[in-house]
């Protein structure tokens, strides 16, 4: 086992010895499980199936599954936001141009920088978009290897007004590719380069130990740790070093409200670092017998935000006080997810909206605030 990987390891046996006094899987050993309830939200997309092409290509996860086991998710069990072009050529040595304000553009060639990749950890990402409609399931992580992108801005001479690096990937797609998405075409985002080095981004190459999938950016994309998906641009082959007059992409436009910024800024200056801030959803309630009389356990995820946390508090209806989660593990780190759950005995038959919250107010939750993730359930039997 390599350090990372022990890490992993430690990090999933810890965060479920919580609840060793339950059975496999964490279920109660003396009960029988009856299966989930369903959540009333509408879902419109399917899950876990991969469908669509190019900017349309999408797969949402089935969260309602992970397990202890599952927090990394498989490369192809992975959520898909736009598949790759079927113009995109990645046979030839694959080359990323660097340019704007550096003494002398160079072309780098991805094998030349493949001496610096190196095993970067187990990363979350989350597409901003992230809603009911797909069930949450825009949301996986992965052990990522790669290049520190430090490294790659080592093979050009900066000018000394550059402050920022635009970065972008390969978005042509065949104007016959029936695209009917919402989305734009394109995936370049502007950053400062001290936000590229205080969050370690790094340009990844394999994923789960293998080289990434075409659908995932082959043959490399930018991750950067801890911020939205959407400033991940996969197949990247340009950097354009700028300074703080560079104008935000469309791109950065079309998702500032998802990233949090204050309105649409015309700058890229003006925009705030697109990280994830604390969150946590339930990903399925499961329905028991224990003892010849029905329970529930709640199961959900907790994740984003800058520190490691567990005053996890749960509601089951607004007007209800929230109170804390019974079994949450403290995490070793936010670069990734964790499982809590909390049994629960509804006092009358009927809907509930579960939402969670962090007890400390001084912590910055906003998606939390908005009740964003909050869930449905009609119980039917309590
Ligand atoms: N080149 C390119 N990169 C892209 C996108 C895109 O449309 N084109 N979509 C972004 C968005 S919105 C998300 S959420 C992530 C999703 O990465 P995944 O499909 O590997 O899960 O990729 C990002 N990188
Ligand atoms: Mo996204």
């Amino acid at each position: 086992m390599t350090r990372t990987d022990r890490r992993d390891f430690l990090r999933q046996s810890l965060a479920w010895s919580g609840v060793v006094l339950l059975g496999e899987r964490g279920f109660p050993a003396d009960g029988e499980y009856l299966g989930n309830l369903t959540w009333l939200e509408k879902r419109t997309r399917p899950l876990d199936e991969l469908y669509g092409s190019g900017l349309d290509g999408r797969l949402y996860k089935d969260l309602s599954k992970l397990t202890p086991e599952t927090l990394v998710t498989s490369n192809d069990g992975f959520y898909v936001r736009t598949r790759a072009s079927a113009l995109l050529d990645a046979t030839s040595p694959w080359t990323i141009t660097v340019r704007g304000l550096v003494k002398e553009p160079v072309t780098l060639r991805l094998p030349d920088l493949k001496a610096h990749v190196v095993p970067q950890g187990t990363h979350l990402m989350e597409c901003s978009g992230n809603g009911p409609g797909g069930a949450h399931g825009l949301l996986s992580a992965a052990r990522w290897s790669g290049i520190p992108f430090g490294e790659v801005l080592k093979k050009v001479s900066i000018q000394p007004q550059a402050t920022r690096a635009l970065v972008s990937g390969f978005d042509q797609y065949p104007p016959e590719d029936p695209n009917t998405s919402f989305s734009r075409v394109g995936a370049s985002w502007v950053f400062m380069f001290e936000e590229l080095s205080s969050f370690g981004a790094f340009m990844a190459t394999e994923m789960n130990g293998a080289p990434l999938p075409r659908d995932h950016g082959f043959p490399v994309r930018l991750i950067v740790p801890r911020w939205y998906g959407c400033c991940s641009p996969k197949w990247v082959n340009e950097i354009v070093l700028v300074d703080d007059g560079e104008p935000a992409t469309s791109h950065m436009k079309e998702f500032a409200t998802r990233t949090h910024q204050q309105g649409t800024p015309e700058l890229a200056k003006d925009y705030v670092s697109a990280s994830m801030d604390h969150s946590a959803m339930p990903v399925r309630v499961e329905k028991w017998r224990v003892d010849g009389k029905v329970s529930y356990r709640v199961v959900g995820i907790l994740w984003g935000g800058d520190r490691p946390r567990n005053d996890l508090l749960i509601r089951f209806n607004p007007e209800e006080e929230y109170q804390p989660v019974s079994s949450c593990p403290l995490p070793e780190e936010t670069a990734t997810w964790s499982l809590w759950s909390h049994p629960w005995t509804p006092r009358a038959p009927g809907k509930y909206r579960i939402e969670l919250q962090i007890r400390d107010a001084t912590v910055r939750k906003r998606r939390l605030d908005l009740g964003y993730y909050g869930r449905s359930v009609e119980v039917s039997e309590a």
